[in-house]
Order: structure tokens, then C-alpha cells, then sequence
């Protein structure tokens, strides 16, 4: 198992929790998504067997949102748009 957290960006009400919740959900491996609003991003526990962070960011993309893997240990971006 394989805990993964990613920014979000395009969420705007909890509608679109929602719908990040369900695309995650449905990516097959993927046992547990748990989104928050408030800070934008996503946790996701997969199957890396079955999985990668690739397709959770595929899946999402598909459901019309950006996604941007969040860099272990860092909360914040690498680079920051300025
Ligand atoms: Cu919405």
C-alpha cells in the first residue's frame, strides 16, 4: 500500500470534493481517498501494484481537474508560481 497526497486545484464548492472523491474512488487499487476542501488537496491510499500516481492524475484530469503530486516530506510546491 501506498499513501499518496496531491494538490488539486479547480475545486471550487463541495460538489466538486465530490467529484474528485468518486474519480479517485473509482481508479482500480485505490482503497481510501480522503479530500479536503479547506486545503485542496487529496490523500490517497493505492495499490502500487495495481496503480500509480499517473493514472490518479489521468483519472482526475478526465474529471476536469489539474492535479500536482505534492513532494514527500514538503507541503508546499518546489516552484512556486510567481
Ligand atoms: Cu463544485
Amino acid at each position: 500500500m501506498r499513501m499518496e497526497r496531491v494538490n488539486v486545484s479547480g475545486m471550487t464548492c463541495e460538489g466538486c470534493v465530490g467529484a474528485v472523491t468518486h474519480a479517485l474512488g473509482a481508479v482500480a487499487g485505490v482503497s481510501a481517498v480522503n479530500v479536503s476542501f479547506e486545503t485542496g488537496e487529496a490523500t490517497v491510499q493505492f495499490d502500487e501494484r495495481r496503480t500509480s500516481t499517473r493514472e490518479l492524475v489521468l483519472a482526475l484530469s478526465g474529471a476536469g481537474y489539474d492535479v500536482r503530486p505534492v513532494p514527500a516530506g514538503n507541503a508546499q510546491p518546489a516552484v512556486s508560481p510567481t
